[in-house]
């Protein structure tokens, strides 16, 4: 096992990589910008060292300095987090020729899943069920062409998106060429990568995903799926497990597939597949996410399975031993509710002082947080302060407790979404389980 992780992030997730580490016996290394000197995960890390300025780009996206720090504290491992440099496969990379074990997949693995295109062709060639779509497109014919087949309307996506960033819907043939110019300049500014492939469009989705884990003795485990329809511009904002539209027929058949392709591909660490389910039932692949996500709380609670502490022992090269889809014992009903630096209606952002911090408590409520009081947020980073999430036998039970827990929360001096959160909990729509991804921009309260 490691002796010393250097954790490349802030906030809640450096908190929750710092408390896998404790339970584990392994020293951690904070990092942080100037603004973020009195952060929590900088306090209750074992050290910290300083890499740069507020700008994210001269601190916790600059890599030469967050390689200095792991040597001079000597840290034997890095842990990236979500975001920053979690999927980056060059920094991934950097860490093995330093002799440093990156705590994520292989820069291969990376590599392959982070080109949406690639990835289509995989999950293709290893059975992954797939919406009618194509592969790089040459030109505006070429996308009239393809489009005319799968039949309108499409989503034209850049190979370097993921996200939900670099999407287009094209409704008919007027409009596909200039559409196809336009994605593909978009896309080589913002992706450095002009590739972009055709989608047949699913007009009201829900976004379902399956946790899964490698480690590298050639097991994988499928952990079941989380549901996120729930969502604003493609920020999630409430995540449940398991999805109210599941059965356990669907998770056993889709944990089956998973696997199967995740042990051709030789998968080696924590991972998640995001599926888009159509007004059927359908489900159809879209992207994998190589890191641990923000949601992974709710996987836990349902099954009993400390997600990133097993990240680390995969890490460490331990062979590991759990349950896995069909014998997987799913308990009960988990919600999260991510508590935003924002106002409630807006959506603007508002970083400041918090002047009072009160977070809920008892059972089955449990809160992953990046704040105290007296705490100051910086406007330089993401606007989540904490992750509230609750479990209970039945979905209704963990509905309950969601609302007691918000109710209780106090937090002074900033505005925050728990207004929201209170709405969407009242919301028949939600209660009932219907939600889909435009419940939020249809919402009044
Ligand atoms: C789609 C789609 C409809 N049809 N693909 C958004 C995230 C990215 N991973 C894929 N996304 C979508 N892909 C096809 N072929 C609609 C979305 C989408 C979406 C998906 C899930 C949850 C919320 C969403 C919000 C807008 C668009």
């Amino acid at each position: 096992m490691f002796g010393k992780i250097l954790i490349a992030n802030r906030g809640e997730i450096a908190m929750r990589v710092v408390r896998a580490c404790r339970t584990l016996g392994i020293r951690t290394v904070a990092i942080h910008s100037d603004v973020d000197a009195a952060a929590p995960h900088v306090r209750f890390a074992d050290e910290a060292v300083c890499v740069g300025p507020a700008d994210p780009r001269r601190s916790y996206l600059n890599i030469p300095q967050i390689i200095a720090a792991a040597e001079i504290t000597g840290a034997d491992a890095v842990h990236p987090g979500y975001g920053f440099l979690s999927e980056n496969a060059e920094f991934a990379e950097l860490c093995r020729r330093c002799g440093l074990t990156f705590i994520g997949p292989t820069p291969e693995a990376m590599r392959l899943w982070g080109d949406k295109v690639r990835a289509r062709e995989a999950a293709k060639r290893f059975g992954l069920p797939l919406l009618p779509g194509t592969t790089v497109l040459r030109d505006g014919e070429d996308a009239a062409e393809q489009a005319a087949r799968i039949g309108y309307p499409v989503i034209l996506k850049a190979a370097g998106g993921g996200g939900g960033r670099g999407m287009r819907v094209v409704r008919d043939d007027s409009e596909i060429r200039r559409a196809f110019e336009t994605a593909t300049s978009e896309a080589q500014a913002g992706f450095k990568n002009p590739d972009v492939y055709l989608e047949k469009f699913v007009e009201e989705p829900r976004h379902i995903e399956l946790q899964v884990l490698g480690d590298g003795h050639g097991h994988i485990f499928t952990f079941g799926e989380r549901e996120c329809s729930l969502q604003r511009r493609h920020q999630k904002i409430i995540e449940e497990a398991p999805s109210p539209v599941m059965t356990p027929e669907k998770r056993a058949e889709l944990s089956e597939v998973c696997t199967h392709a995740l042990v051709e591909t030789g998968y080696t660490s924590l991972g998640t597949l995001e599926f888009l389910m159509d007004e059927r039932g359908n489900l159809y692949f879209m992207e994998m996410n190589t890191r641990v996500q923000v949601e992974h709380p709710v996987t836990e609670l349902v099954t009993g399975i400390d997600l990133v502490e097993n990240q680390i022992r995969a890490a460490a090269g331990q062979a590991l031993s759990l349950p896995s889809g069909r014998a997987l014992g799913l308990r009960g009903h988990a919600l999260e509710c991510r508590i935003n630096a924002e106002d409630p209606r807006t959506f603007v952002p508002w970083p400041g002082l918090i002047t009072e911090y009160l977070p809920p408590g008892g059972g089955g409520v449990r809160v992953d947080s990046g704040v105290y009081g007296g705490f100051r947020v910086p406007n330089n980073y993401d606007p989540m302060l904490a992750k509230v999430i609750t479990h209970g036998a039945t979905r209704a039970e963990a509905i309950a407790r969601m609302r007691c827990a918000l109710d209780e929360f106090v937090i002074g001096g900033i505005r925050t979404n728990i207004p929201l959160h209170q709405a969407l909990l009242r919301d028949p729509d939600v209660v009932a389980g219907k939600m889909s991804t435009r419940t939020i921009e249809r919402l009044r309260f």
